[in-house]
Formats: structure tokens, sequence, C-alpha cells
């Protein structure tokens, strides 16, 4: 056992009421992002206690009242009275900022989040909060709200009574149930998909801990309840990911800690000729890599580079293959556990501790060493080599077909002159670059556009997808190409953020199947060749409305069936309603008010939330396999549903950013 917590343990630095004047300080936001946060949060405890081998299970309900509930089967929080302070253990880590025994604590060495700050800042920022502590065969419960004093002065998470016996119990764990306060956060519905794909990450990357999930809300028994039990962990995490594609070797699967870093590695190899890494950090997603990430890739190029050499596939006088040769078609878990972990980069989802890279390096070194020297492992790595040769050969001609593109000019202005309408102004931040579906639209946006900032793409026909494709054949393609050169950035390897052209790409399709679909091969095209454009919030789509609804000069238009019915009664009797079935049926001047205009306009910021879900998207949606796509097709049929923006990773909907 480990040493038994003592109350004393616990420090303590300030209260609560500093959280609500500043809460996008403790959880980020306090739009819909940091709303979830409150509940990870809390699971992070829970987390934490399963990963010290105390609790085996895991649940989160969202109640009809709109609060979570979490619970857990471990030890339970600790009740003993703090002897300084005389409260319980339970109030001070609900009380206190900063409190808890966690990082001081050996045994807690890899605490997510806010190093155990976490369960009072959600205290901080909840309406109400309830814990229950199940423990020694005693039911113990204290509820703690925020409430306005007589000043009208809100007084955060104040306990309404001690910590106190309530019953008997054989259960064991801590249950936590909290309302998040609508004085603090702009939306307070928290989104059954969202907390249900993280929870499945989550039940991934815990491996063996059995995570329950319900939704109180839904009547449909589908979304109302799930459970996550992946005995394999990442191995599992690793095939589900590839389930859409045509695997070729069995997961490679390795762990090992160095100085205080633990690292655990999932790859598998299949037909596809795209990477997919994905890397984690103390659970939490790591979109933009980082030093584990860089020590990862250097360490496997290494290894494998001299397993090359040894089996004769590379001679003496042979270069090593790169980075990239060897991962194509590789799809990775990397999942670290770091001490203190410096989150960097626009979406803070970089890892920035240089200690972890040598860390990181010599664990893959080592364990990637014993790996390939073990006979049964031959095939598989003799494969691996095999890829990489051909993929650098594939490489060289691409390289070659570039070099000859750019000599021609090919990828320069020239193939775009009476294509691309571009706009006056020179201030890349300032100018947005549309691209529209058709020509016919296109003709619609050119006239309706203000040229100081708007530029405008049509694209004839549908560009091929970038999914099935070579970066050479994506190149031959006229359409990306012209997007390619439009941009300004270059692409793939060669891909430079600094000189994009314009700061917002607007992607404009119809709500139809087929707009669904061009917009999907888009996103596919730029999560695959130009993702920084979209982890740096660069590319949007545009929202064109359904229905005008009009009488006389009093028009309104409607983004979506749901509003309709109140626009029909704000112009009331004698309207005329007018569906639109495309782009190409508004004339410039409505094209331009509706939907370019940045006065009133609807934009969706196409954020990566989750790089892994989203990928599994794009495979599904784009990849070989035609069954499971007309299955994901056939259930979210409705393409004017938020639903189809989906393929890569989350949208923000309303605002721009
Ligand atoms: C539903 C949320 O918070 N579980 C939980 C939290 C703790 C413990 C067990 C725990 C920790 C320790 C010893 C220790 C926490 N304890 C503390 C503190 N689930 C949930 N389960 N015994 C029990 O850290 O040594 C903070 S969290 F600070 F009191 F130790």
């Amino acid at each position: 056992m480990a040493k038994r917590y003592e109350a004393s343990d616990i420090q303590i630095l300030e209260g609560l009421d500093a959280v609500r004047m500043r809460p996008g300080m403790y959880i980020g936001s306090t739009g819909a992002r940091g709303l979830h946060h409150m509940i990870w949060e809390i699971v992070d405890n829970a987390i934490d206690e399963a990963a010290n081998g105390y609790a085996t299970e895991i649940s989160v309900t969202l109640m009809k009242d709109g609060s979570c509930e979490v619970a857990d089967n471990g030890r339970g929080i600790p009740v003993g009275i703090h002897p300084k302070l005389g409260i319980s253990a339970v109030e001070v880590v609900y009380t206190q900022l900063h409190a808890g025994g966690k990082f001081d604590n050996e045994n807690y060495a890899y605490s997510g989040g806010l190093h155990g700050v976490g369960a009072s800042v959600v205290n901080a920022l909840s309406e109400w909060l309830v814990v229950d502590v199940y423990q020694d065969y005693t039911h113990y419960q204290q509820r703690y709200e925020s409430v306005a004093d007589k000043s009208g002065k809100i007084v955060s998470g104040k306990p309404v009574a001690p910590l106190a016996k309530v019953g008997n119990t054989r259960k064991r764990g801590t249950t936590v149930r909290f309302k998040p306060d609508p004085r603090v956060f702009e939306e307070t519905n928290f989104s059954g998909d969202t907390v249900r794909r993280r929870i499945r990450e989550l039940a991934y990357l815990n491996g063996g801990v059995k995570f329950v999930f319900d939704d109180e809300r839904q009547k449909d028994p589908e979304k109302r309840h799930s459970e996550f039990l992946f005995e394999g962990g990442l191995s599992d995490f690793v095939k589900y990911l590839n389930a859409e594609k045509n695997p070729e070797s069995e997961p490679i699967l390795f762990e090992g800690r160095k100085d205080s870093t633990r690292l655990r590695v999932a790859i598998q190899y299949t037909d596809s000729y795209t990477e997919n890494t994905f890397s984690f950090v103390n659970n939490i997603p790591t979109g933009e890599g980082g030093t584990h990430e860089s020590g990862f890739k250097a360490a496997f190029t290494k290894v494998f580079n001299d397993y090359a050499r040894k089996i004769g596939a590379l001679k003496d006088k042979d270069n090593n293959l790169s980075g990239d040769d060897f991962r194509e078609g590789m799809t990775a878990i990397i999942a670290a556990n770091v001490k203190k972990p410096q989150f960097e980069g626009q979406t803070k989802g970089r890892l920035g501790n240089t200690e972890v890279r040598p860390a990181v390096e010599a664990i893959v070194t080592e364990q990637l060493t014993l790996y390939l020297e073990d006979l049964k492992n031959q095939a598989t790595a003799q494969l691996i080599v095999e890829k990489a040769v051909k993929a650098a050969k594939v490489r060289e001609a691409a390289r070659k077909a570039r070099d000859v593109a750019r000599q021609k000019n090919q990828l320069e202005a020239a193939p775009l002159v009476g294509k691309l309408s571009s706009c006056t102004g020179r201030t890349p931040a300032d100018n947005e670059l549309f691209i529209v579906e058709g020509d016919s639209a296109g003709g619609s946006a050119k006239q309706g556009r203000d040229r100081r900032f708007q530029a405008i793409l049509p694209l004839r026909g549908k560009p091929l997808n970038a999914e099935k494709k070579r970066l050479d054949q994506v190149l031959l393609n006229e359409e990306f190409r012209s997007i390619i050169t439009a941009l300004g950035t270059g692409i793939g390897e060669d891909f430079d953020l600094k000189s994009l052209k314009y700061h917002k790409v607007i992607i404009l399709s119809d709500a139809d199947q087929d707009g669904a679909h061009i917009r999907a091969i888009l996103l596919t095209f730029f999560f695959r060749y130009m993702r920084e454009l979209v982890t740096s919030g660069h590319v949007f789509i545009g929202m064109p409305p359904l229905y005008k609804v009009q009488k006389g000069t009093n028009i309104e238009y409607c983004y979506d069936d749901a509003a309709l019915p109140d626009a029909i009664r704000r112009v009331g009797r004698g309207y005329t309603l007018q569906r639109y079935k495309g782009l190409g049926e508004m004339n410039p001047e409505q094209l331009w008010e509706t939907t370019m205009n940045p006065q009133g306009r609807k934009l969706m910021q196409v954020t990566i939330e989750d790089l892994a879900e989203a990928d599994h998207m794009v495979t599904l949606l784009m990849g070989d396999k035609v069954e499971p796509r007309k299955e994901y097709i056939t259930q979210h049929a409705n393409f004017n549903k938020e639903d189809n923006f989906m393929p890569v990773g989350g949208v923000n909907n309303g605002e721009e950013a």
C-alpha cells in the first residue's frame, strides 16, 4: 500500500473568488470549451485514482437539470480534518485553490490539467456542487453553493455545512455532481457528442479502466448510454483508427520510463500514403506536437536507418532514408506522461519541455532496438523498410516533378490568369479567399464581393479526392494547383504559414450532397497537406441561407430549418417563401448580403478539436472502403446540419474567431 494520506500534506495558496474574477485564466474560456473543461477536471482526479490502481470504473452522467455527475470506485477523497484549517480534506480540495497532496507527492507525478487545483476551480464556477465520499462503510456528503451576499457580490463555492456522515454504505469511491453557473458561462448546455467522444478517447488512453457515459437528456437509447472498456489500450486505439484502412502489420507496442518521463507507443502500418501521428501528454491531445513527438520521430528514423543498413536494404553509398519516408502509411499513438508539462503554441497543443525529447529518444531507441532484435518481428520490420525505400523513390520523383513545374512556372501565377479574381488590398491579415463551387456562383461572388479585401476562386467540377492520392498526383490536379498558388504557402513539407496571402480561407458550396462532398474533399486536402492552415484557425465554411421570407421590403433570411417558423412569424401574413437550392440562385447583391458581407454573414471556423477522431472521420468519408461511408452518409442524410461539417475535427459554430 502507498503511504496513507495525511490531511496536513495539503498546501494552501488562495481563495476561490480569484477564479470567478478571471475564469479564463483557469479553464481557458467561458465558452463551450471551458464548459466541457469543467467535466475533464473532475474526471482527471478519477483517472489519477484509477492510474494508481485504486479505481476500476469511472462514470460520467449528463443530467436533465443541466448538471453533470462524475463518479469513481476508488478510495474516496480523504475525510480527515486538516490540523491547521480545522476542515475536512474533502473541503480543502473543493474550496482551496491549489490544494491537493498531488503535486508534491511522488505517486502523483503525472497530474493532467491543473495539477490538482481543478476540483476547486470547478466548484468556484458552479452554481452548486455536491461531493459524496464512500469510505470505510460510511457515506459522507458536502454541498457547496455560489450565492450572492447582501451587497450582491457572489461568494463562490461556499460550503452549506461541514462534511457530514449521512449513512452507512458498502460502496467505495467518490461521486461529484455540479451545475455550471450560467452567470459565468455563455453556454451551459453540455454536448453529449463531445463528452462521449472524449470519454472514448480517455478509455483508449487508459486501457483496462471501464468508462460509462449516460446522457439522461436523450430519448434515443443509442445516445443515452455507452460503455467503453479497452483491455488493449493504445493497441486497440490504433486498430480503431485504422479500422477503415487496410492494415499491413500487427501493431508495434512498447513503453518505457526515463527520468520523470513515461512513454507508451502503438504503431501500425497501412497501405495508405499518409502519416497519422497522434500524440498526448498526460491524456491531453497535443495536436501541435512538441518535444515528445520530435524525440519519437528522431529516434524512430535513426533506429530504422541503422536496421536498413544492417539488413542490406541500404548500401554504404546510399543516403539515409528520411523520417517522412519511414512514416508513410504509419498510424501512431504517442502517449507521454510528463511531470510538469508546459503547453505552448496557438492552441496550447504543443509540449515545450526540453528535457522530454532526450528522454523519449532514449526510450524509443532502447525499445525499438529490442523489437528489431526479436526474430518474430522481422517480417514487419522488413515491410517497413521496403515501404520507406519505395516512398523515397516516389518522393524523389515528386521533387523532380515539382522542380520542373516550378521552372515552367506552372505553379506560379500563369495557370490562374482568368480564374482567380484577386483583391486589391495587400494586407494578408485583412484578406479573404472565397473558394466557390461552380462557375455561376463564382460569377455572382465576383460581382457581389468587396474587391478591396475579397478574392474569389471558382472551382470547376470536383477536385480529386486527396486521401487516395500521393503528393505528386495531387500536384497535377488543376483545382488543387490553383488553390496552392492562390494561397502562396506551398504544400506538404514546403508549407510555410508566413507566406499565406489570405488569412481567411472560406469554402463556399451548396447546402446539398454535392456541396457537402466538395467541402469534404477540400477539408481533406487541407487536413493532409496544409494541416497548419487548419490548426491555426484560417479555414472557414461559408453558410448560405436556406430560405428567404419576404413581404415587400421586409426580408428575412434563414440559415437552418429551425429558424424558419420564427422568421415567418416576424414577417407576418402575406409573406412569400423562397427556398434556395444552390448558391447559383442568388443574385450578386443577395449573395453579398447573406453570405459574404462580414456584417451579418455566418461563418463556421473549422477547428481540429480532436485530431484522432477527425482523422477517423476523414478516412471514413474519403477512404477506400465504401460500406462504412454509405452507412455514415445514410445515418447523417440531412446535409444542412452541422454534423456534415465534421469531417475535419470539430467546427466552432457561430462567429468568426
Ligand atoms: C469523481 C472524482 O476525485 N477521486 C479521488 C480523489 C482523490 C483521491 C481518491 C485520493 C487521493 C489521495 C489519497 C492522495 C483525491 N484526494 C486528494 C487529496 N473523483 C475523485 N479519489 N486518497 C484518496 O492523493 O494521496 C485530491 S484528489 F488532496 F485530498 F489527497
